[in-house]
């Protein structure tokens, strides 16, 4: 059964050479302005603002500004790098803010972004932060010494050297 390429050439009768040379010239030529690269300036804006939106999205939780609270809380940043500021100064009987700004999201595979503020010395005092949260927490040391926080829940727990802290309770 005879293609179509075949019934052409024969027709024709011309040599292997001309042939090739009909076949580049017949090669579809694009203009610029042509249909093809309308739809590839298309492509190239909605890669774009693909990328864009994807960076907005990820960059958001930490750009986002904090709402506001008690004006003379301490905040503490929680992240997998550890805790800053990572020494807390107070003062037994006077009541200490604790604002918590975890700002770490649930994408992570270890704790799922969740970080923790315990201090086993002082009547096992535990706050846990959700993922890109800021939590507030009050309490009023009692008795004065230099007693270690650490968070359990993220990157190897207590043994992670970064999750630790000091808070310096003065009388
Ligand atoms: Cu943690």
């Amino acid at each position: 059964m005879p293609t179509s390429e075949k019934v052409r050439t024969t027709g024709k009768n011309v040599t292997r050479k001309e042939a090739r040379n009909e076949s580049l010239r017949r090669r579809p030529g694009r203009k610029p302005g042509s249909r093809l690269s309308g739809l590839r300036a298309a492509t190239f804006g909605l890669t774009v603002l693909v990328v864009l939106g994807t960076a907005a999205y990820f960059l958001w939780p930490a750009l986002k500004p904090l709402e506001e609270g008690n004006p003379g809380a301490v905040t503490v940043q929680l992240s997998m790098a550890g805790f800053a500021p990572f020494r807390i100064e107070a003062k037994t009987g006077e009541p200490l803010t604790l604002r918590f700004v975890n700002r770490d999201t649930q994408f992570h595979t270890d704790g799922g972004g969740w970080h923790q503020f315990a201090i086993d010395e002082l009547d096992s005092l535990d706050v846990k932060v959700p993922p890109q949260t800021t939590k507030e927490f009050t309490f009023t040391p009692g008795k004065a010494g230099e007693f270690e926080f650490y968070c359990d829940v993220c990157c190897g727990g207590r043994e992670n050297p970064a999750m630790v802290g000091t808070l310096a309770v003065r009388s």
